[in-house]
């Protein structure tokens, strides 16, 4: 299993994004100026719809030096090389996709609880996602918000690398960072964004700040 370096976590939306080409272009400026790690996120789509994107995709990311993750689609990330899937609870148990990936892919599960941490097998997994953090419109079905304070709970508690995850802006990622965050995961902070650069920046600008 490889280190990721969760930092700045892009999750491209295709609603949010504009699409294929919207995800692309937005993949590529955030990569140029700050992200470091890309997942594609795409629930209503079909298979060939995410053959398609992750594949070019993953050649733009190689390009950058950025790793790419598949959200769910265990196939998809193993038909393009993608370096790694990330894992909701409901998706398949983080036992059957290390079987199905080998021990060279990174797996991220998200979590929301304290239930879910100790259900996180620690010898299977690479991170783990941790939120909603705060309200997000973003994804309609997500867990109850957590709140800041319960976040600091379960980073006090978490024994594998975390990302902060639901309704992140920028302005808020210090408290995330000092209670424990490896890094933030966004999604409409970048895309769907007018200067993908400028705010791209002011975000990685920001958790290179809380950790000074
Ligand atoms: N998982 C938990 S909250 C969320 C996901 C995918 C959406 C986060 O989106 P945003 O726009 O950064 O609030």
């Amino acid at each position: 299993m490889n280190p990721l370096d969760l930092s700045l976590y892009l999750v491209l939306d295709p609603d949010l994004c504009g699409g294929h080409n919207g995800m692309l272009d937005t993949a590529r400026l955030a990569a140029r100026h700050g992200v470091t790690v890309v997942q594609l996120r795409a629930p209503k789509w079909k298979k060939r719809q995410w053959l398609q994107t992750a594949t070019a995709l993953k050649a733009l990311l190689d390009q950058e030096g950025v790793p790419l993750i598949i959200n769910d689609q265990v196939d998809i990330a193993l038909a393009v090389d993608a370096a790694g899937v990330h894992l909701g609870q409901a998706d398949l148990p983080p036992e059957t996709a290390r079987r199905l990936l080998g021990p060279n892919k990174i797996i991220g599960l998200s979590t929301s609880n304290v239930a879910h941490l100790g259900g996180a097998p620690l010898d299977l997994i690479d991170y783990i996602g941790v939120g909603p953090v705060y309200a997000t419109t973003t994804k309609l079905d997500a867990e109850p918000v957590i709140g800041l304070e319960q976040f600091g709970v379960l980073m006090g508690a978490k024994r594998l690398p975390a990302v902060a995850i639901g309704g992140i802006k920028a302005g808020m990622i210090a408290p995330l960072i000092k209670a424990g965050a490896d890094g933030v995961a966004v999604v409409s902070a970048i895309c769907g964004q007018t200067d993908i650069p400028l705010v791209t920046r002011a975000l990685s600008d920001e958790i290179a700040g809380a950790r000074a």
